[in-house]
């Protein structure tokens, strides 16, 4: 089977890479191999064009192999391929650093470079308890995350994520000191809403449980997504993320918005907290950040929680904490271009012309068989499938595949198809992406 897929691997070939959050040994007896890209396609292994229904995995928002992107990595590899960022530092990462201030929500213009979202997640969780105790808060040292959150896979953003599986595995090996506010996906109530939910900015409020709970003088940080994306598309309901900035005003508590997917044009913003009008104190980013070509990801600072560290003797180090490869030049030089790209053809605006188009694309999905919900914002869309009896997620991955059999590649989180195509698609392809779930749902009913 392996060896028809891919002429160059032979079976034993797949058994050393351990993949992740993969079903293994199903892959391996059923590989799906995708070799080049290009635009709004890959192309697997035996040929066949994919249309990206995901911008790979919520990445690569300007669509697949953009030359100005190549060129940039690879000029710079050809200058100087690593340089320090510790106690030294090298241009492009202030120009870009300069560059991203430039587009933040206001106030967030202090940028520190990571490698993933999950690198993100820690880092602005541990400068928020940084933050305080520089400020003399030293107690302040309790984090609150949310039911469906996801904030990558560090033991950090494991702790204030809450999708189970996630967690369930690793036992008691969590952050002390954490707790979760409710989610906000309401079938019940909001099914079929197009856009935001109008139920549920009440939920918010479940913060100032948890605050005469364990006392605001011990809590540092929230951290929610703006739109949860991995737990199936999960929206914040009209209201609630400005209450909850309220509440965290009210306890001097830091709210940390998770932008790792919302963030570089998602949305039909540069970054969700503006299409929402909502600041947060800080934001984690990654994925868009360099169109996916190479791994980045930045955390964007109030200028407040920066200064609050800068005291102290002036040859101190203020923070200790920071990667090998914070602000690789590469990276650098990938993330300069892509924003480049961005502005050049208007990406980070492009999904809110979109949005409509794309919102009445995947509500004609409401009405077949098994659809329990269609969810969308910008340019993410998710459908809700009714579990199979004693075998949730078995429909999910049924679709899932048969999407991909029909040539279009989707994700799929137990029971829920997640879309978030590159920002670059166009109408037909918008029609084929939703075509292709709908004849793939019927046809697995
Ligand atoms: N925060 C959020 C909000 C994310 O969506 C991370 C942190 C972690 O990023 P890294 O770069 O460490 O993976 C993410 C990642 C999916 C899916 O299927 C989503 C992510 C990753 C893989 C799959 O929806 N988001």
């Amino acid at each position: 089977m392996n060896a028809q897929l891919n002429p160059a691997l032979s079976n034993g070939d797949l058994d050393a890479f351990w993949m992740p959050f993969t079903a293994n040994r199903h892959f391996k007896a059923k590989p799906r191999l995708l070799s080049r890209a290009q635009g709004m396609h890959y192309w697997t292994a035996d040929g066949r064009e994919i249309l990206d229904g995901v911008a790979g995995l919520w990445c690569v928002n300007a669509g697949h192999g953009r030359r100005e992107i190549t060129e940039a990595v690879t000029k710079q590899l050809g200058t100087m391929e690593f340089a320090p960022a510790f106690q030294m530092g090298h241009p492009i990462a202030f120009e870009l650093a300069n560059r991203l201030a430039k587009i933040a929500p206001p106030g967030l213009d202090r940028i520190f470079f990571t490698n993933s979202g999950s690198e993100s997640v820690d880092t602005a969780l541990k400068i928020a308890i940084g933050y305080h105790r520089a400020r003399g808060a030293g107690q302040r040292v309790r984090l609150i995350g949310r039911e469906k959150g996801y904030h990558g896979v560090g033991f950090g953003g494991m702790s204030v994520g809450g999708m189970v599986n996630n967690r369930k595995f690793f036992g008691s090996s969590m952050l002390p000191g954490v707790d979760h506010l409710p989610h906000t996906l309401d079938i019940e109530h909001n099914a079929f809403s197009r856009g935001l939910p109008q139920w549920g900015a009440h939920l918010a409020n479940e913060l100032e449980r948890l605050v005469a709970l364990h006392d605001a003088s011990t809590i540092a940080a929230v951290i929610v997504e703006p739109i949860s994306g991995s737990a199936g598309v999960v929206l914040p309901p009209i209201g609630y993320l400005k209450r909850l900035r309220e509440i965290c005003d009210r306890h001097d508590i830091l709210l940390i918005f998770d932008e790792v997917i919302t963030g570089f044009g998602r949305i039909g913003k540069p970054f969700a907290s503006q299409a929402f009008d909502v600041t947060p104190d800080l934001m984690t980013t990654a994925k868009g950040l360099t169109n996916g070509a190479i791994p980045m990801g930045a955390v964007f600072a109030h200028r407040k929680i920066y200064d609050a560290f800068m005291q102290g003797p002036e040859n101190a180090i203020e923070l200790f904490h920071g990667y090998t490869y914070s602000a690789h030049p590469v990276a650098c030089a990938a993330a300069l271009a892509t924003l480049d790209v961005y502005t050049k053809e208007g990406l980070l605006t492009r999904a809110a012309t979109l949005a409509s188009e794309w919102e009445n694309a995947v509500h004609s999905l409401r009405g077949l068989p098994h659809v329990l919900d269609v969810r969308n914002y910008g340019l993410i869309g998710a459908v809700e499938l009714e579990p199979r009896a004693g075998k949730p997620g078995a429909r999910g991955f049924e679709v899932f595949l048969e999407c991909f059999e029909r040539g279009v590649m989707v994700r799929q989180t137990g029971d829920t198809i997640a879309m978030s195509p590159p920002l670059i698609i166009e109408s037909k392809q918008i029609a084929r992406i939703v075509e292709t779930l709908g004849a793939a749902i019927r046809d697995t009913a």
